[in-house]
């Protein structure tokens, strides 16, 4: 039987294996040729609680980049808000897509 401390050591590694934190997933705007900028701005205002100013910002790197960072959320708050952001877009018959990824 190993001493008391070594097992005692390990008993602690195992549970920072178990115990690691919850992941953040970023929710990520992808740019298309169809949806209007006011669009795009009025689905980060609404959807990502951003301010104009900053739904403007990201609306333009997104627009000029191809994709951008709307906000990281917990799994299920990333995917709730990919799906309003699809349900907005197709209600308005834009073509606007997002994905959510790990941080
Ligand atoms: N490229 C679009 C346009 O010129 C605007 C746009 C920006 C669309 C961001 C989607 O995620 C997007 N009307």
């Amino acid at each position: 039987m190993p001493p008391v401390l070594e097992d005692g050591i390990q008993f602690a590694t195992r549970n920072v294996e178990r115990l690691k934190e919850p992941e953040d997933y970023q929710v990520i705007l992808l740019n298309d040729d169809y949806t209007t900028m006011d669009f795009v701005v009025a689905i980060l205002m609404r959807i990502f609680h951003k301010d104009e100013a900053e739904a403007n910002r990201i609306m333009l790197d997104v627009h000029q980049d191809g994709r951008g960072r709307a906000g990281s959320y917990s799994w299920d708050i990333a995917i709730t808000k990919r799906e309003q952001v699809h349900s907005l877009a197709r209600e308005h018959e834009f073509p606007l897509r997002c994905g959510v990824e790990p941080c």
